[in-house]
């Protein structure tokens, strides 16, 4: 067979001592962390989008990614070619699962019925693919942000039309999803959104929004697909105002409309500081209310106000977010997913590995450090003490709910001497840097 990457093997663990780009430092797949595989706690994905659709294009300019499929001038052609050199890169970084939207992986023909047959052409041959390698798809997604049509919105579009097109288009993807064995599907929202309120009505839009995804529950049930539903919140990008802005306000959305039972997160790095939120934040608030499935992992740049999509190499970063995923209990409904891409400059072939590579490695200390953090319980245990007061007298009549406004004023009249303790945040700062310090 053809190989694309010609001079590039499979990518091997030799250790923090390497100096080799084209090998792992820390990520050793079958490494046993805590009686899991680090293979098996961290559940790599590779974005069929930013790997081998995206070109690297910036609103200045033109792509500038050299592909191994570049001088391939037919759409079907080039997307079959691209298909298998996907494999072989996943073959030879080792990762386990992918993702895609139908955009990505087929060309859009002149009518619904011709893009949905040149998407069965390429789901064929994926599936054949997958089965000779052992790839998984993790989860399934459609694009309706990037044709012109979608304007206004998908599902939230003023146009009925359109909101009947996006029922199509998402009815076929989950079709391709259950038939490839998705671990799940994705709903991001891509234009659901609205730039003022001057032309919108918000009240019909989100409405709407929920019908929409009653549908797509009723249907998954209808063929049988038991993956699990995501949504991936995100604040801003492409539109002003996203409505599926941060974690908390999905989790609202999702019990007005009674939709909480279908849905749990895809949680993406960038689109959480793009809320003003850290990831552990969301990765936290997503856990404690049973919401967290899966994580778009990436970073974003804090002094850029849009969604960079750069790989994550943020230690501190990673450590808090496998803290929460393994609080969680991991990921088993879902996994890491490098919604990534690297730079503009980095060009080569060859960036494409190295930058999973580095964001392979972070997580895969972030796993370790984690562990070791969660083993030691020091921090878990500054925070069960600081809670303390509710688990005796008044606090734990609190909680039981055994007192109210009147019981509690009479204790209040009675107590004269209110001792609160120190937070000590430097000190767990402290404590996290050396964690981290220590495992480098
Ligand atoms: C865009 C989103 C997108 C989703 C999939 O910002 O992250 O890539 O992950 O539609
Ligand atoms: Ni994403
Ligand atoms: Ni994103």
């Amino acid at each position: 067979m053809n190989e694309f990457f010609k001079g590039i093997s499979k990518i091997k663990y030799e250790g923090k001592d390497s100096d080799n780009p084209l090998a792992f430092k820390y990520y050793n797949p079958d490494e046993v962390v805590g009686g899991k595989t680090m293979k098996e706690h961290l559940r790599f994905s590779v974005a069929y989008w930013h790997t081998f659709t995206g070109g690297g294009v910036d609103p200045f300019g033109a792509a500038t990614f050299q592909r191994p499929w570049d001088s391939i001038s037919d759409p079907m052609d080039k997307a079959k070619a691209r298909m298998t050199a996907a494999f072989e890169f996943f073959e030879k970084l080792g990762v386990e699962y992918f993702c895609f939207h139908d955009r990505d992986i087929a060309p859009e023909g002149d009518t619904l019925a011709e893009t949905n047959r040149n998407l069965d052409e390429i789901v064929k041959l994926t599936k054949e693919l997958m089965a000779s390698s052992g790839v998984k798809l993790l989860w399934g997604t459609a694009s309706l942000f990037t044709n012109p049509r979608f304007v206004h919105g998908a599902a939230t579009s003023c146009n009925a039309d359109v909101f009947a097109y996006a029922a199509a288009q998402v009815k076929k993807a989950m079709e391709i999803t259950h038939e490839l064995n998705g671990v799940g599907y994705t709903f991001w929202g891509g234009r659901e959104g609205y730039e003022t309120l001057l032309n919108t009505n918000m009240k019909l839009e989100l409405d709407n929004l929920a019908r929409f995804l009653h549908m797509a529950a009723d249907y998954a049930k209808e063929i049988g697909f038991t993956g699990q539903f995501y949504i991936e919140p995100k604040p801003k990008e492409p539109t002003k105002h996203q409505y599926d802005f941060d974690c908390a306000t999905v989790l609202g959305f999702l019990k007005t409309y009674g939709l909480d039972k279908y849905f749990k997160f895809n949680i993406e790095t960038n689109h959480a500081t793009l809320a003003g939120h850290t990831m552990q934040h969301e990765l936290h608030f997503a856990r404690i209310n049973g919401m967290l499935a899966s994580v778009d992992a990436n970073q974003g740049d804090m002094l850029l106000g849009w969604d960079t999509d750069q790989f994550p190499t943020d230690l501190y970063v990673t450590t808090l977010a496998m803290y929460e995923i393994l609080k969680n209990g991991g990921l088993p409904r879902g996994g890491l997913n490098f919604d990534a891409k690297p730079r503009r400059a980095s060009f080569t072939p060859e960036d494409m590995f190295i930058s999973h590579i580095v964001g392979m490695d972070s997580f895969a200390l972030g796993l370790k450090i984690a562990h070791k953090m969660l083993q030691d319980g020091k921090l878990e245990k500054f925070v069960e003490e600081r809670y303390s007061s509710y688990t005796k007298g008044i606090g734990a009549d609190i909680v039981a709910g055994k007192v109210g406004f009147k019981e509690l004023e009479q204790y209040a009249l009675s107590n004269n001497n209110i001792k609160n303790e120190s937070g000590r945040q430097e000190a767990l700062e402290a404590l996290v840097n050396k964690y981290i310090l220590q495992s480098i």
